[in-house]
């Protein structure tokens, strides 16, 4: 018998995601007293704990984690993670609370996310649409080469949103935004081609960053307070502050975005951060 048509999808329930993967973005801050009152035997315990739990390489770890030393007087430790198991995830926070170091490294904000394909990326036919709206002629070997690279390109970029490896660059830059609801700039009231074009005019304005800037775009509407979570790596810090300084006069970000705290960090093997903090 076929099933109706309303019908969930006949996949069995589950808390892993299947294409995209689970992000957790954690600062922490170093409670001072607590530190002080370990003995240098359980100081040295908590380190090795710690430099264990975080290390990408140790077998369980999660697919991705990133360890940075924080600017923000908020929190002194970053960490990125990403698994497509939340509980992969999740032993990390847990197995920090668990540690000798369980009161001394105290969470002062997290933001919690997914990766995603945009529903703004285009196929390689809207990009083709594109060029001939624009004025290239099919004919134009232009216009073949750009789609040829595009159809190339496409899969590599995909794979970057859903299963993104770290950039190697030194300073990382998190924010959450959304995208406003106000009654004369309502992001959810514009058609899907109004957004789309907005989108196409952010991206044109963001591909002039390339080879400075590294951006991930993580979903959180149902997940967190803000609909997604911006995390920018930066091979210098200048082009940090630039691109969200340029962007700001995207009409995607000028009229309908809105944000919250940023942490700018400073990423360092986990080792390395720990001493950087004083541990
Ligand atoms: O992913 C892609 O490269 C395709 C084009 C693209 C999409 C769909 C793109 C490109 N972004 C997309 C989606 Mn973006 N982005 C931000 C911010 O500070 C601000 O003003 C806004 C924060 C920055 C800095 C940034 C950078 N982008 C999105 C979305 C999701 C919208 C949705 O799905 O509804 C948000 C919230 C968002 C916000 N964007 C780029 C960049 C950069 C640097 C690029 C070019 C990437 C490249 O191709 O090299």
């Amino acid at each position: 018998m076929q099933r109706p048509q309303h019908a969930p999808p006949a996949t069995p329930p589950t808390i892993k995601m299947t294409e995209g993967w689970h992000c957790l973005h954690l600062y922490l801050r170093v409670n001072q007293k607590e530190w002080q009152q370990l003995a240098d035997y359980q100081r040295a315990e908590g380190l090795e704990q710690l430099t264990q739990l975080l290390d990408p390489n140790r077998e369980g770890a999660p697919k991705r984690i990133q360890t940075s030393v924080v600017s923000r007087h908020e929190a002194d430790l970053g960490l990125m993670v990403l698994d497509p198991d939340p509980l992969v995830i999740n032993g990390i926070r847990q197995g920090i609370r668990a540690s000798r170091f369980g009161s001394v490294l105290v969470p002062a904000y997290s933001f919690v996310s997914i990766t995603e394909l945009s529903e703004y990326v285009p196929s390689v036919e809207q990009y083709a649409a594109r060029l001939k709206r624009e004025g290239t002629d099919p004919s134009d070997p232009a216009f073949q080469a750009k789609t040829a690279a595009y159809e190339q390109r496409l899969p590599m970029m995909n794979q970057q949103r859903l299963q993104p490896d770290f950039p190697p660059f030194p300073i990382s830059c998190f924010y959450p935004m959304n995208k406003i609801r106000h009654p004369n700039a309502n992001w959810y009231q514009l058609s899907f081609s109004e957004r789309a074009d907005l989108m196409a005019e952010h991206a044109t304005s963001g591909i002039k960053f390339a080879g400075r800037v590294s951006q991930l775009i993580t979903a959180s509407t149902g997940f967190d307070d803000w609909e997604w979570g911006v995390t920018l790596w930066g091979r210098a810090p200048e082009h940090i502050k630039e691109i969200v300084y340029t962007m700001r006069f995207d009409r995607a970000s000028a009229r309908y975005a809105e944000f919250g705290p940023f942490y700018l960090s400073y990423i360092m093997s986990p080792a390395d951060a720990l001493k950087e903090l004083r541990l």
